[in-house]
């Protein structure tokens, strides 16, 4: 916030971090069994998540911002992300709940400590409080993860919200925007808690494109799946295709089909009818591609994602956020869990960005046609393996944050990347279409 004194940007920091331990703590109130138990292959166990989210602001706020001795030194390896895989950390001597609780209350102790002490200037991990968003981040990041860990557990319902709100009149789930060509400024050079994968704003000159104001429904994509869109190959690139045959994918996941042919679907433990109007939610990079394809249409470049959401053409300069430069609240964006579903399409036209796209933020992370790239002029902040270390590989960028992702961890420069194949995160697209002459 610019201007904000000292004393004003303590007190949100803590408000921030005080979220962020909320929510930790209500995704962690389950039993022993349960928080040390692998619900799935791909997630640690939640009991692992806690210990890693206070090592980390230990590791940050404790030991470097606060210059204090290690709490616990012996389990600095365990809770190392890049020691063991997260199939593997359900093995190690983790520390029990119990422990856990008391070592995170202890590091936050201490992180608050530092927070009263820190100039929150000067020095660049200090400035701006940054080393403090950075770690409000992680935790949040972890949360969003937690909750993936909670959708892939079975067993009963322990988690609870309000339904998403609706929209007020009818929808057209095909609208689409024309986005016409020209220069825009991508990433960002001025927002203080910025990652460093979202640096330094630069110019990017695209074509025009057209661009769908919704994301792809539930209801399309069952359309896709009843044309028989899982079982023609030419729909898939070879890396798709591999990927559905090897997986034998038939529907997203969750999905299933009774006699009737009628879609239900496991959110959160309890089973559902599949809501046509919401935006189609746990499909890999894969099968978003191939329903582009059996769509005529193709996914959205990042920068194209980032122009359709930043860019006003009135001004020609880029937002924050779709809807403008204010902290997203309730009316812009379905986020921070406050619903543990994606909301019907329609359902947030205040949110909507300067060329009309609706729900760019929250919802269901989008899947773009882009790589995990560092923009020109990249450089390392504070540390290589947030980023850097995964440059180049195998990863699809995604954009927008879901209704799991925390308003304090998305903006409309925020860069998420997963592998191609992956369906366990809140991850669904939108389209768009060359816009010809
Ligand atoms: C940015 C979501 C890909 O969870 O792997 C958490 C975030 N980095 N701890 C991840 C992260 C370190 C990261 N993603
Ligand atoms: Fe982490």
């Amino acid at each position: 916030t610019p201007g904000e004194s000292p004393e004003t940007m303590r007190t949100r920091v803590a408000a921030l971090l005080g979220r962020s331990r909320e929510r930790s703590t209500a995704l962690t109130a389950l039993d022993d069994s349960e928080l040390a138990a692998q619900h799935s292959p791909l997630m640690s166990p939640l009991v692992w998540d806690l210990a890693h989210i206070g090592s980390m602001e230990e590791l940050w706020l404790v030991r470097d911002v606060g210059g204090r001795e290690p709490l616990r030194p012996e389990i600095d390896g365990l809770y190392d992300a890049f020691q063991h895989s997260r199939s593997s950390r359900v093995e190690l001597p983790l520390l029990t709940p119990a422990e856990a609780r008391g070592y995170v209350a202890e590091v936050r102790d201490k992180a608050l400590d530092a927070l009263h002490r820190s100039p929150l200037r000067g020095r660049p991990l200090e400035a701006e409080g940054f080393a403090f968003g950075m770690i409000v981040q992680h935790e949040q990041q972890h949360d969003e993860t937690m909750l993936a860990t909670h959708q892939l557990r079975s067993g009963g319902p322990v988690l609870d919200a309000a339904p998403p709100p609706r929209p007020a009149g009818a929808v057209d789930p095909a609208a689409e925007v024309l986005v016409p060509a020209g220069p825009f400024e991508m990433g960002t050079s001025a927002e203080p808690w910025a990652l460093d994968n979202e640096r330094p704003a630069h110019v990017v000159d695209l074509p025009a494109f057209r661009i769908d104001v919704h994301p792809v429904t539930n209801g399309a994509f069952a359309a896709f799946v009843d044309a028989g869109g899982y079982d023609d190959p030419r729909l898939w690139t070879d890396a798709g295709w591999a990927h559905r045959t090897e997986e034998g994918l038939v529907a997203p996941r969750f999905w299933s089909r009774d006699s009737d042919g009628t879609w239900w679907r496991r959110r959160f433990g309890v089973v559902e009818r599949v809501p046509d109007d919401e935006p189609v939610v746990h499909v890999s990079f894969h099968e978003a591609q191939a329903y582009a394809r059996w769509a005529g249409k193709r996914l959205p470049t990042e920068a194209e994602w980032e122009k359709a959401a930043r860019h006003d053409p009135a001004t020609g300069r880029s937002r924050r956020f779709p809807w403008g430069d204010d902290e997203p609240r309730a009316e812009h964006a379905n986020l921070g869990q406050r619903h543990l579903q994606p909301a019907p399409i329609g359902s947030y036209p205040a949110g909507a960005s300067a060329f009309g796209v609706q729900q760019m933020v929250g919802d269901v992370w989008e899947w773009c046609d882009s790589g995990w790239h560092p923009y020109p002029g990249f450089s390392v902040f504070p540390y290589p393996e947030y980023s850097e270390v995964f440059f180049g590989g195998d990863y699809a960028v995604l954009r927008g944050g879901s209704f799991g992702t925390d308003p304090a961890a998305i903006r409309a420069t925020f860069r998420n990347w997963d592998h191609p194949i992956r369906r366990q995160i809140f991850a669904g697209f939108r389209l768009v279409r060359d816009a010809g002459v």
